[in-house]
């Protein structure tokens, strides 16, 4: 790791902005004791093949056994990883410790060289179990034997989705547009592959042979592959374009942190210390999503306004200045928020329930939460379809845990529409961005087996068939997009549909280059 510039980058589990002006070099230097004495599980070992802050080098089982994992991701990464600029130098961010006041450091990488590696948050002195059955019991440092098939499931299932979006989103770096958005896909993609290690450690670490055989598996799915797909639904659509993957990070990396914040609740202590550290890492990737929506919107926005277009549902008119319309934008909005929501799984759960009562994983926020943290007479109100209409039916709060999180994900999702609604509204345009209605465009769950159009109007198949074009991209959206998607690889330069963002990565200049492409 020579050569790394100092510690400047510093987290908080709440905070999406995680490049944060007025963060300063050397401050790790002011440290109290308590601190110095975590120094050490605090840094990483580079020293090793394989970074890490788990003594991993006095664990040779263990070692031996990602060793021997490390060739077969080394040939995915180069399979499926991101098409061409392997042997370009990227200004990427690689963590040299997890200490929340500054734990990352910035230095061009080629991608294959990156440093992946297993990363704890330290661990907390008498911990208990947060939740369930086991409340307050001392929380778990080895897998409990009556909860192993449960544990496996789920950190196979987490540890699937990583190297997923990455296969998703491999094409982009060819239409990428700047270098500025190139090295946040990169790194975006490098850190979601980083937690596919963190996964497979704990299947290795903790789960014997059949975690080994799980670890390997992982590697053989592919996304949208007709005979080994990817495990959930959202992780085998196609991200097409540059709208996507900001759709995709706001939208589907956000199921990712809360579903990692209620295993982050989990009693089994390194999945909750590894998640912990992972949630760190993923606050970029919803950041990068945000603002790459904000830019694409007040683009559109300045464009329209310098062209005196007043009516921003004039598709034609809009699209002939070279920018996306605000309506297709909502189209995309519709299609990954709905796609994300599916992520949830079923709104009444007894898998859910299990893993609650087990003291697996938790609700997001659980420690904050008011209440005997075991559910034994609560309710929660669920929406349903009773006789052919929406409800909200109370249903034990047990089983619906995945409905409850899932309303604190869309709680979650509604602040960067006011965001984004505002950019729209200071332009001077009549217009609002929504989240679509639950029962809309549902693959899982309650409303699978109906349609409801964005409002929540239930309609029969055949309206549904002619109109869902306007309310999803249609294939004229999609090629529309793609005609824009042109890559812009000046140093500085943006495409025509997106602006700028505020703010440069580490706080570099505009004219910074990110990317030294080599061709
Ligand atoms: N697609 O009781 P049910 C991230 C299956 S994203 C396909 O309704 P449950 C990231 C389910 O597996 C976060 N199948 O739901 C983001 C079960 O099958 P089995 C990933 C689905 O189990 C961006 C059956 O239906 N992490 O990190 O309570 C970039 C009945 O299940 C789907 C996790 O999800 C679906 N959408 O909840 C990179 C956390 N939904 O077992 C990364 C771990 C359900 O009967 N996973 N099914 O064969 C879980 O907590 C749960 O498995 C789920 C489902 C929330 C996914």
């Amino acid at each position: 790791m020579a050569g790394l510039v100092p510690a400047i980058h510093v987290f908080s589990l709440d905070e999406e902005k995680t490049w944060m002006p007025g963060t300063r070099p050397g401050m790790t230097e002011n440290v109290s004791k308590e601190h110095a004495m975590n120094v050490n599980i605090m840094n990483v070992d580079y020293s090793t093949k394989i970074p890490n802050n788990v003594n991993l080098s006095e664990d040779r089982q263990v070692l031996k056994a990602l060793e021997g994992w490390h060739p077969g991701y080394m040939d995915w990464w180069s399979d499926m990883g991101p098409e061409g600029f392997q042997q370009s130098l990227v200004y990427l961010r690689t963590a040299y410790s997890v200490d929340p006041r500054g734990w990352a450091k910035f230095d061009y990488v080629k991608m294959p060289e990156y440093r992946w590696g297993i990363l704890l948050a330290p661990q907390e002195e008498n911990r208990v179990i947060p939740f369930g059955e086991n409340f307050g019991k001392p929380a778990w440092q080895e897998v409990p034997g009556e909860h192993r098939a449960t544990l496996r499931r789920l950190i196979v299932i987490q540890g699937d989705t990583e190297p997923a979006s990455v296969e998703q989103q491999r094409h982009l770096g060819k239409t990428a547009p700047s270098l500025y958005d190139l090295r946040n896909l990169f790194q975006v993609n490098v850190e979601e592959g980083r937690h596919l290690w963190a996964m497979v450690y704990l299947l290795q670490k903790y789960f014997g042979r059949d975690g080994r055989e799980e670890a390997d598996e992982l590697l053989r799915r592919r996304s949208g592959d007709a005979d080994s797909p990817r495990m959930l639904g959202a992780f085998n659509e196609a991200t097409p374009d540059w709208l996507s993957f900001f759709m995709f990070t706001y939208f589907t990396d956000r199921d990712g942190k809360m579903q990692l914040h209620s295993l982050a609740q989990s009693g089994f202590d390194p999945l909750s210390r590894t998640c912990r550290f992972m949630l760190t890492e993923e606050a970029h990737h919803m950041f990068v999503g945000e603002t790459g929506i904000s830019r694409v919107v007040q683009r559109t926005c300045e464009a329209m306004k310098a062209a005196g277009i007043s009516d921003p549902t004039d598709i034609a008119k809009v699209r002939a200045l070279g920018v996306i319309d605000l309506p297709t934008i909502q189209k995309k909005l519709n299609l990954h928020y709905s796609l994300s929501l599916d992520l949830f799984g079923s709104e009444v759960s007894t898998n859910a329930a299990n893993a609650f009562n087990a003291g697996i994983k938790g609700r997001y926020k659980e420690t904050q939460i008011e209440d005997d943290h075991q559910l034994k007479n609560a309710t929660y109100p669920v929406l349903k379809l009773v006789d052919g209409v929406i409800k909200r039916v109370d249903e034990p709060a047990l089983t619906a845990l995945n409905m409850r999180l899932r309303d604190d994900y869309t709680q979650d999702c509604v602040k960067g529409l006011l965001r984004w609604n505002k950019i729209i509204s200071l332009a001077g345009y009549n217009f609002k961005l929504t989240l679509p209605n639950v029962a809309f465009h549902r693959q899982i769950g309650e409303f699978r087996d109906i349609h409801a159009t964005p409002d929540g109007v239930l309609i029969d198949d055949a309206t549904w068939n002619s109109r869902k074009g306007e309310w999803l991209p249609s294939p004229d959206d999609g090629d529309f997009i793609s005609s824009l998607m042109k890559p812009v690889t000046e140093i500085g330069q943006f495409a025509s549909w997106i602006s700028p963002p505020k703010v440069g990565i580490d706080n570099k200049p505009g004219d910074f280059e990110y990317v030294k492409i080599e061709t």
